[in-house]
């Protein structure tokens, strides 16, 4: 049986989500796009074949035909999304952030406390990216010794000129956040913050850089260069007692010719990230046909502490100050998963 999918939000990233559900993930059916922009949800609809097309979010949610809800709208429209497939019974793949807050965080999880079970998956598709899921294996492994550092950058080609300080820490950082935490299997005690002054090649932002501790100790850095001109670029070392471990880029050739050697880099994330998309939403639609998430995917749970280690970081940013990172108490619908290791024995 197919999962009839809806996606809510049909700008860049819900296309690309279309093209990936048609296209690419056996079991699932794109079954309706949903934007308050019916014209750019139809010619979504034209390229995948997907001919239900509304612009009526709650309307879309409530469906008979429709099985699971893929949110791909507005950030500020995440939480209200999110609770009413909660309250559906219908299986959520939200985009990042699961909420802007902390607060609109933790009543998407009240929700789904009520629910009695788990439904919702947040969009950090990087724990899928081929490269991370090394990092995390080879760290797991035991080969590198105790994790005690992690090192990163985040570099995109130029920030629209409405981007600021804080949203390189809220918009960008948040899947820093993410997957160090999913690698390192560690929670953040403080972040520190710091704005350079000399902006970069896009004259809009300057860049970013986080030091944030861990309960265990360990250090994690985070660039956040938005206006780095060259190429979308994602860079990552993890330093364990006995050696290290590098990102690597994703496939890619090398032309030699004229007397230089050169390789490619990304406009943007869509085409760096675009196996672990593809990836995220395999997992995320085999995970309904099974009845449990993807011991890899990132949960309500984890939505939540990015976006409390985010609103740390800005307010680090604005006081000049290290602030503590202080989560809420874990329900228990969620221990079972964060406790018994949930990426343990994975398949890929
Ligand atoms: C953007 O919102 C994303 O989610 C991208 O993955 C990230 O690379 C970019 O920096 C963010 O602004």
């Amino acid at each position: 049986m197919s999962v009839r999918v809806a996606i809510i939000g049909a700008g860049v990233m819900g296309g690309d989500h279309a093209q990936i559900l048609a296209n690419d993930v056996p079991g699932a059916t794109l079954g309706v796009i949903c934007d308050a922009n019916t014209e750019r949800a139809r010619s979504i609809g034209a390229a995948t074949g997907c001919a239900n097309i509304t612009s009526d979010p709650m309307a879309t949610i409530a469906r008979a035909d429709v099985d699971a809800i893929l949110i791909a709208s507005p950030d500020e429209t995440h939480e209200a999304l999110t609770i009413a497939a909660i309250q559906a019974g219908k299986p959520v793949l939200c985009e990042k952030p699961l909420a802007p807050t902390a607060d609109a965080c933790l009543r998407v999880i009240a929700a789904e406390v009520t629910h009695g079970a788990q439904l919702v998956q947040t969009g950090f598709m990087r724990r899928f990216d081929p490269g991370y899921a090394q990092m995390k294996s080879t760290q797991d492994s035991g080969r590198l010794g105790p994790a005690l550092m992690m090192h990163n950058f985040h570099r995109n080609v130029a920030a629209p000129d409405w981007f600021t300080g804080q949203m390189a820490i809220s918009n960008s950082a948040p899947h820093e956040f993410d997957i160090a935490r999913f690698i390192l299997g560690a929670e953040y005690a403080s972040i520190t913050a710091f704005q350079g002054t000399t902006v970069g090649a896009g004259e809009a932002i300057a860049p970013v850089v986080m030091v944030l501790e861990t309960a265990d100790g360990q250090l994690v850095n985070i660039e956040v260069n938005n206006n780095a001109a060259y190429g979308y670029d994602v860079r990552s070392e993890l330093v364990g007692q006995t050696g290290t471990v590098d990102l690597g880029r994703p496939a890619e050739v090398t032309i030699n010719a004229a007397l230089q050697s050169a390789s490619a880099y990304a406009q943007d994330w869509r085409p760096r990230f675009a196996e672990a998309y593809r990836l995220q939403n395999k997992a995320w639609i085999q995970g309904i046909h099974t009845g449990r998430l993807h011991p890899h995917a990132a949960d309500a749970w984890d939505g939540y502490c990015a976006t409390v280690t985010a609103q740390a970081g800005v307010s680090s940013l604005e006081s000049n100050s290290r602030v503590k990172i202080q989560l809420a108490e874990m329900p228990q619908l969620y221990a079972d998963r964060h406790d018994n290791n949930p990426w343990e024995g994975a398949a890929e």
